[in-house]
């Protein structure tokens, strides 16, 4: 397979303003007819053959301005169509036969159960018809669509509709979308689906009717989703001002999808694992990240589809902003503190080890050779990263002018990354050359800090040093444009009065130092006494940070930092000490430890959610990315040690704040509710490790729960807790209460396969012969092999490398089945180079295992060749 490069780019030699699709939906098959209105490129030749891409189609007919096409006048590749004789102008009629009931790719057209459905982004519109797949061709689309009236009762495509017709037991619809769009916003829908309706009326008074499409058995869940999309338009249109923009929205309902949902144009289709809740099936997280996600598509119609990429490198243009814009969002609707604190976790965890691997990119790449391998946390939440310094930058007002020029500049255009900044610079008057650094440079800035002070001069001097390390294809970079936001803190818990030198270098409004060179130093003046550093608060980069702070330093700040998100990172630090002192056998819990985390439980005037983050032992993942050489198995028992010391010294705290925390108010997903269960549940977590009466309360709260997070909190209490009969026992009843509602199984699943305690490979061999397991269902995928690999990390990496071999032997299974997915399962596996030396053999001879299969798709090839440079 080859590679495509940014610096490649071209724009196309025709231009298709008009596109109208017929569907003709039949049992074996479906017929498509594409009528394309070509418009030459002013920058093309006339006479240029147009050049079309296809995937798995059967070519029936072409037709180019009403004459027939025979041989010589147009050929077929293996995903190509060319096409000899356009004029200036022409119109290409094109019909095609696909099999959508065979597609277990689920690109292009595809059949959920009963239903067809399609995912179109990135290049999924090529299996539909041939066609300019690239997002610089925008047109105009009318689709209609013809199936059988018993079966299809509701067709839906993008738009407003605008016929709608039964004759002779055939369903014809007509959809109509005013707004040029490229084809991967495209999506067609249809089946025997229920809907939930509400109205929304937009700033300006527009009317706009909002619908949720849903299996039957569904439509008890779909109200959290409603109120999240009108939350969504309301706060898009108060913080940036973007109003919708048909008469109409949309949001279907899918089990089988390779993602979390999709931003089509008026037709959003969500896995339903990000859409579906009612209180008995779905747990405050899941809750949450419905909220998350509804609003990410939802705001992807202004940053994304109105204006659009010009071409897959400038993925993080709409992915990038968008998850920005969503992560605003939900700190607005919940905590700011918790949710800094769950993005940063990710970062560190996640995108880190990504920057740090074989996989590493810049948040704009060079190249690829799947775009569907580029959909990673680096695009996504690096990119996100990225927006939030320059708002950090520029400030709430002088990012909003830069949003505002930006969407009212390029509204209707697929622009790039670079327009975006550009727009930033205009608005603003300032020059974000070296800013641009972010886009272009992969990898994790390091800064180095130190600090001086001088109690005679009453000065600190603060030296920050960056540097940044070589990933594949690139080294020697350049320093990047870093803000820190910072603090200095008094003996009195206080923050002290800062004037610093250089002036230029500090932003007072939101209390950032500028660090835009391999070193600076910077000079506090006025500084009565040796003040605690609180650097980097709300996590203001996404850069790692080496400083050495005591133990009391840290102790200290996770007790006074003004800051939430750096008492947090405070409490992080000492823990990993602890993990660290444990791995070599020297950890006690000291009691001025153990009374801060009492004081910390029983503070009432603290936010439940914040508490139980400061008490959240740092993840395994999250400790290896911490870790010079990993060594799992070593770092699975020196957390569990810990955790035990913490459960053990404090079983009478924790039982206090559990039962403090208990409620008899009726469930609701609502922000002050969901605090405090979330503390409630992390105390019931330690409390049932700490003592026999937890698990009792554990089992309690199991049979007494009216709703899914308790239940949920408390079965993976007992099944961590190691008691295995209670474990087995809750297990079957959750699994014949729930075996009706595939969601929740999936949750099952997910629970024993990432569990420490259950999840040995043999064990996950037997979850994968569960009637309840289907290989074609991406979420059952991930609810075992992507919870055993990402979460049950001592087998996964067991010595004899049976979990590395049971993971690769899943990613050759769904090789020819789902490329995407097995190229997604693939990421545990690109880690080998930091690990311990036994391991990382193993597992580097598993890849090369892949690598000698035969028909590699580009899904996997590309990830599992790049993975053993
Ligand atoms: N923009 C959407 C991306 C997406 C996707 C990409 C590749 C394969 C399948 C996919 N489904 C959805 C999702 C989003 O970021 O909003
Ligand atoms: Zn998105």
């Amino acid at each position: 397979p080859k590679a495509i490069y940014l610096k490649d780019y071209q724009q196309p030699d025709y231009w298709i303003e008009r596109t109208e699709l017929t569907f003709e939906l039949q049992d074996e098959y479906t017929l498509v007819t594409a009528q394309l209105d070509c418009v030459r490129n002013e920058q093309a030749q006339p006479g240029a053959a147009l050049l079309l891409a296809g995937q798995d189609l059967e070519l029936l007919s072409l037709v180019l301005d009403g004459q027939p096409l025979t041989a010589g006048q147009y050929e077929t590749g293996e995903e190509s169509l060319t096409v000899h004789g356009l004029q200036e102008r022409s119109q290409l009629e094109i019909q095609t036969r696909i099999y959508p009931a065979k597609n277990t790719a689920l690109e292009g057209l595809y059949r959920s159960g009963g239903m067809y459905c399609t995912q179109c982004e990135a290049e999924g519109f090529r299996r539909i018809t041939y066609y300019l797949d690239r997002p610089d061709v925008m047109s105009v689309f009318t689709t209609h669509i013809i199936a059988d009236a018993a079966q299809f009762p509701v067709l839906l495509s993008n738009g407003n509709l605008v016929a709608d017709c039964v004759d002779d037991g055939l369903h014809k619809v007509t959809w109509h979308d005013p707004h040029k769009k490229p084809a991967y916003l495209f999506a067609l829908v249809a089946g025997d689906l229920r809907v939930k309706e509400d109205r929304f009326t937009t700033m300006n008074g527009r009317d706009v009717a909002l619908k949720i499409f849903v299996e039957p058995q569904n439509i008890d869940k779909t109200d959290y989703a409603l109120d999240a999309l009108k939350r969504s338009m309301r706060w898009d249109e108060e913080t940036y001002g973007r109003e919708y923009d048909l008469d109409i929205f949309m949001i279907v309902a899918v089990d089988d999808f390779n993602m979390g949902a999709m931003e089509n144009k008026g037709l959003n289709i969500f896995n339903s694992s990000c859409v579906l809740a009612n209180p008995a099936t779905a747990t405050d997280a899941a809750y949450q990240r419905i909220e998350a996600i509804v609003a990410h598509e939802y705001f992807h119609n202004w940053s994304g589809n109105r204006v659009t990429c010009r071409d897959w490198f400038q993925l993080s243009l709409k992915e990038g902003f968008t998850v920005f814009r969503d992560a605003c969002f939900s700190a607005d609707m919940n905590s700011a503190t918790v949710k800094r604190i769950e993005d940063a976790n990710i970062m560190r965890t996640v995108q880190f080890a990504e920057d740090g691997g074989p996989m590493a990119h810049p948040v704009q790449p060079d190249s690829f050779i799947e775009i569907s391998n580029f959909y990673t946390v680096t695009i996504y939440e690096k990119g996100s990263e990225v927006v939030g310094m320059l708002h950090k930058i520029l400030g709430k007002d002088g990012f909003r002018k830069g949003s505002d020029l930006y969407f009212e500049r390029h509204d209707g255009q697929a622009v790039t990354i670079y327009d975006f900044v550009q727009a930033m610079e205009d608005a603003n008057h300032v020059d974000l050359t070296l800013f641009k650094r972010w886009y272009k440079q992969a990898g994790t800035p390091v800064v180095t800090v130190n600090s001086e002070y001088d109690a005679d001069a009453q000065q600190l001097r603060l030296t920050l040093s960056q540097r940044c390390p070589d990933t594949p294809g690139q080294s020697n970079k350049l320093a990047q444009w870093i803000p820190v936001q910072l603090g200095l803190i008094g003996a009195d818990g206080q923050d002290l009065a800062i004037d610093v030198e250089p002036a230029a270098a500090w932003t007072e409004s939101s209390q950032v130092l500028h660090l835009t060179e391999a070193e600076q130093t910077f000079v506090f003046n006025g500084i009565s006494e040796q003040p605690r550093l609180s650097l980097f608060r709300d996590f203001s980069a996404p850069v790692k940070v080496e400083f050495e702070q005591s133990a009391d330093d840290l102790l200290f700040l996770l007790q006074h930092d003004s800051d939430g998100f750096n008492r947090w990172d405070a409490g992080q630090r000492l823990m990993l000490s602890w993990i660290s002192a444990a791995q070599q056998g020297r950890f006690e819990l000291l009691p001025q430890v153990r009374d801060v985390f009492a004081r910390l439980l029983a503070d009432e005037s603290l936010d439940p959610a914040m508490v139980s983050c400061l008490l959240t032992l740092p993840s395994e993942a999250y400790i290896a990315e911490f870790s010079a050489q990993v060594d799992p198995l070593a770092i699975h028992a020196a957390r569990k040690q810990v955790q035990q010391a913490i459960a053990a010294s404090l079983v009478k705290e924790f039982s206090a704040c559990y039962q403090r925390l208990q409620s008899t108010a009726a469930y609701a997903p609502v922000p002050a509710q969901m605090s405090a269960r979330s503390l409630k549940n992390l105390a019931l977590a330690y409390w049932v490790k700490g003592s026999a009466d937890g698990l009792a309360q554990a089992v309690s709260q199991y049979r007494s729960a009216d709703n899914m997070t308790d239940q949920m909190a408390a079965l993976v209490a007992v099944v961590n807790s190691g008691a295995s009969a209670q474990a087995e026992q809750l297990l079957g009843d959750f699994y014949q209460q729930w075996s009706q509602d595939a969601l929740v199984v999936n949750q099952w699943l997910s629970v024993q396969a990432g569990s420490a305690e259950l999840g040995r490979v043999e064990f996950i061999q037997q979850l994968l012969a569960h009637p309840a397991f289907d290989w074609r269902n991406p979420n059952k995928v991930r609810s075992v092999l992507g919870a055993f690999a990402n979460q049950a990390l001592c087998h996964f990496h067991r010595e004899d490398g049976a979990g590395y071999r049971l993971l690769a032997d899943a990613v050759l299974r769904l090789n020819d089945s789902n490329p995407q997915i097995a190229a997604r399962l693939l990421t545990p596996l690109t880690k080998w180079r930091r690990l311990v030396p036994e391991l990382s053999e193993l597992m580097k001879a598993e890849l090369q295992r892949i690598m000698q299969h035969d028909a590699l798709s580009k899904d996997v090839y590309e990830v599992v060749s790049k993975s053993l440079i």
